[in-house]
């Protein structure tokens, strides 16, 4: 069997990879998975010629794509026989959710974990980062853990206050999801699985930690996070998380 000509970049943390990531196994189509060391990311972006260095990028026969929007884009018009769209019956629509799921919750709820995990317990963050690594890039993380961690507080603007300030924007958020889904409608346009749906579901996926994720099994909440987390479990957007999940990853 060959092997598949597309190879995904990602960080196994990253929910914006595992959106990537999720979007291109419901499309049916296959690629190699390349976990990435932090840092390291933005010079082999430059080397394939992507036009951004943030995971994920897909490096595929056609060339280089960046971000997991674009990476959905790419993927719909490959769809393997029988595979559904994402796109939805209203695509606007569906984009205009994506990109606030993308701009907000995806950046706060990444913002209200990191400012608590890495300032307090730097150290539980780690091996999600190193353990589907190779031996040498795995020994790379470990070692230069203690330089990599400041680069990140300083590259996401990290602290208490920041933290508290992202926990708020991502409530108000929750609010709206719950809102919308108010009437009992199956997906959050309707009766229709689609590429926000996927977005929803894998941003907020860290609040919920659903069994069928492919990479959470290993993820460590801080202790503060753990209370608000089990305080917001009856949430109706993220027992909806839960759901999406079980039925469409
Ligand atoms: N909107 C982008 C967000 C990508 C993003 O923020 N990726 C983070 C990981 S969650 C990253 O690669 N950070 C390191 C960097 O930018 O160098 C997408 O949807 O792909």
């Amino acid at each position: 069997m060959t092997s598949p000509a597309s190879k995904l970049y990602v960080f196994a943390i990253s929910h914006y990879c595992e959106k990537a990531r999720w979007a291109l196994d419901h499309f049916g189509i296959a690629y190699r998975l390349q976990h990435t060391v932090p840092g390291l990311n933005r010079a082999i972006a430059k080397r394939l010629g992507a036009a951004a260095g943030s995971l994920p990028f897909l490096a595929a026969a056609d060339g280089v794509i960046a971000g997991s929007g674009a990476i959905i884009d790419w993927g719909e018009s490959r769809r393997a026989p029988g595979r559904a769209s994402l796109a939805g019956s209203d695509p606007v629509e569906v984009l205009t959710l994506e990109r606030r799921l993308d701009q907000v919750a995806g950046v706060h709820i990444r913002r209200y974990y990191y400012s608590d995990a890495l300032l307090s317990d730097p150290a539980s963050v780690r091996p999600i980062f190193s353990g589907d690594l190779p031996l040498l890039p795995r020994l790379a993380v470990t070692l230069g853990w203690g330089k990599i961690v400041p680069k990140m507080i300083a590259g996401m603007d990290l602290g208490p206050a920041q933290g508290a300030q992202s926990r708020e924007r991502m409530l108000g958020e929750l609010d709206w999801l719950d809102g919308l889904l108010a009437d009992g409608r199956a997906y959050l346009t309707g009766d229709t699985f689609t590429r926000a749906d996927l977005t929803a579901a894998s941003l907020l996926a860290p609040l919920v930690n659903p069994p069928q994720h492919p990479t959470y099994a290993g993820l460590v909440m801080p202790p503060a996070l753990e209370a608000d987390i089990a305080g917001w479990r009856t949430r109706p957007v993220l027992q909806w998380v839960s759901r999406v999940y079980a039925a469409n990853r």
